[in-house]
């Protein structure tokens, strides 16, 4: 089994279809697949602030469920997306406010498709993937080591959101402990979540979220080999939402 490993594409359809191309996929029947067999795995976080998040839904959607030639776990806005669905009393902001934006455009029938196609997405994936084939754990957020093969409410916590403390910085944002410092598995983990400038990979940790939506680039990490794969991103740069470390 040969996997890529897309990281949070935030309705980025352009660059998603640039990053298969780069990475070698045909499209067939509006589907990428790839001439060796690869399969692609979705880090979460389709949707959300970029401009095209029903073109991604869609396109997910058709990959994973339809023809079983993707993988895809949930992120943090997929979770959010999917609660605004169930109709609960969901904030429209970070990003949920364009997603609903587009689908509200859409005509009722329409409406009803697309809000099927991602409940149904969003129901039948893990929160998590083991991939014993090329030793890795697929994982929105990451995943601690002690975590894993489990799920309950701690690890569906940390995988959508990371080793969060429950404390905010003074701007909002949620006190993160770096759990990728203190990782000594064997496995790779391979997350997004957290914008990054490159690629960063720690122990055997990387966080393939390198901020498409926000006008950086977007990345695959390719297994077995161990590579990274990036496209440059359409959107406008916005600095500051970028992670910093020494
Ligand atoms: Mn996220």
């Amino acid at each position: 089994m040969k996997i890529d490993v897309i990281g949070d594409i935030h309705g980025c359809i352009e660059e998603l279809h640039d990053l298969f191309h780069a990475l070698g996929y045909q499209w067939e029947d509006n589907i990428p697949f790839h001439p060796d067999g690869r399969i692609p795995a979705f880090v979460g976080d389709l949707t959300d602030r970029g401009p095209n998040s029903i073109a991604v839904i869609n396109l997910v959607y058709e990959m994973v469920v339809e023809h079983k030639r993707a993988i895809y776990v949930p992120g943090n806005h997929c979770n959010k997306l999917y609660r605004y669905f169930l109709g609960n009393n969901v904030k429209q902001q970070h990003g949920l406010e364009t997603t609903v934006a587009e689908w509200k455009a859409l005509d009722a029938k329409q409406q009803k498709v697309i809000q099927h196609h991602f409940m149904t997405l969003y129901e039948q994936a893990d929160l998590y993937v083991v991939l014993p084939e090329v030793n890795a754990v697929v994982a929105h957020a990451g995943i601690s080591a002690d975590l894993i093969g489990k799920t309950n409410k701690k690890v569906k916590t940390f995988v959508l959101y990371g080793d969060i403390t429950g404390e905010t910085h003074p701007d909002g944002r949620p006190v993160r402990r770096d759990w990728a410092q203190s990782y000594q598995g064997e496995q790779w983990i391979v997350y997004g979540h957290t914008p990054v400038k490159k690629p960063r990979i720690l122990n055997k940790t990387i966080n393939i979220d390198t901020g498409c939506v926000f006008g950086n680039a977007l990345t695959a990490f390719r297994l077995p080999e161990e590579e990274t794969v990036s496209v440059p991103s359409k959107q406008q740069l916005v600095e500051e939402k970028f992670q910093t470390f020494d």
